[in-house]
């Protein structure tokens, strides 16, 4: 498949998908919509995918919506951003976390706007040293959406998610991996290694019990201690049935590396 303003693959077992209008910043337009939809439902059914990267072409990740699409001269019509969100913006943020395989969000530079939330709701945000998080939506007029303001105080609290949203200035990537916001932040000329080795492995992994931990850690934002319990004694049961954690024992007790197919 030829995609207009992505490029993605899948190339053992790691999925990548880059987004590709490094001249606009990434930002999203009608058709960069279309093509990540359009490659997340093909990753959705693909078995051999089992991590995918979310990464941007060129000096940045992503620039949220391409406000170039927006026409706000007066005396024209307004766009319904609502409709747009429930459109584009809603679906793309549940469908990553849906997604049953890690998400590891490649951020390679800034990553604003819509773009700032893309990467949150990935599952691991990786980030090289220039990069920058802007919460740049208060600055044109609007809220941080994409999942920012449920995100937001989630990962660093209100105090900073407020200072984030209001103020909408630049987060060095470094101090958003002190913060918590993200995973790591790693040196711009060790980026391209650190991310391949870490969706290796990731590709690697025990597929059904990163499934679960997922699927678990996310639930927990919402459950109760006893209902995260409950979920945790379900997962387990299932996993310890699983031909993976019989190969993960097995390869402990041997000494060796395990070879984790899946299933
Ligand atoms: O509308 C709806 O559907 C509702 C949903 C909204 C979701 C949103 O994401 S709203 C927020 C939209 N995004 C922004 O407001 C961010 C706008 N961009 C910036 O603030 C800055 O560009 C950055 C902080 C991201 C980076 O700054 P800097 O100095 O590194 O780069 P730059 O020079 O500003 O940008 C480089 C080029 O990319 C430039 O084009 P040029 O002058 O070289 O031809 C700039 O216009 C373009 N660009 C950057 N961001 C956008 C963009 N073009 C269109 N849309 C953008 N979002």
């Amino acid at each position: 498949m030829h995609y207009q303003t992505i490029a993605y693959n899948v190339t053992d077992g790691v999925a990548r998908l880059t987004l590709n209008r490094p001249e606009r910043l990434n930002s999203f337009n009608a058709q960069m919509h279309e093509d990540v939809r359009h490659a997340l439902a093909a990753l959705q059914s693909d078995e051999a995918a089992r991590v995918l990267v979310l990464t941007g072409a060129g000096r940045g990740f992503c620039a949220g919506q391409d406000l170039s699409d927006r026409t706000v001269a007066p005396g024209t019509e307004r766009a319904d951003l609502g409709a747009s969100i429930e459109r584009h913006y809603k679906p793309l943020i549940l469908a990553l976390r849906r997604l049953p395989i890690p998400v590891l969000a490649a951020v390679n530079g800034v990553a604003a706007g819509a773009g700032a939330n893309l990467a949150l709701a990935c599952d691991l945000v990786v980030a090289t040293r220039s990069a920058s998080f802007v919460q740049a939506f208060a600055r044109i007029g609007l809220l941080p959406d994409s999942g920012g303001t449920w995100f937001l105080p989630r990962l660093v609290g209100p105090a900073r998610a407020l200072g984030l949203a209001l103020l909408g200035e630049k987060l060095p990537a470094t101090q958003a991996a002190e913060w918590g916001l993200i995973w790591r932040c790693v040196d711009d000329e060790d980026f391209t290694a650190e991310i391949d080795s870490l969706a290796a492995g990731l590709a690697a992994a025990p597929t059904l019990a990163l499934r679960r931990i997922k699927q678990a850690v996310h639930a927990a934002w919402h459950n109760t201690l006893e209902q995260q319990l409950d979920l945790e004694r379900d997962a387990q049961r299932e996993l310890g049935y699983s031909a993976d954690y019989a190969e993960g024992v097995a390869a402990f007790m041997a000494k060796r590396e395990p070879r984790f197919t899946g299933r």
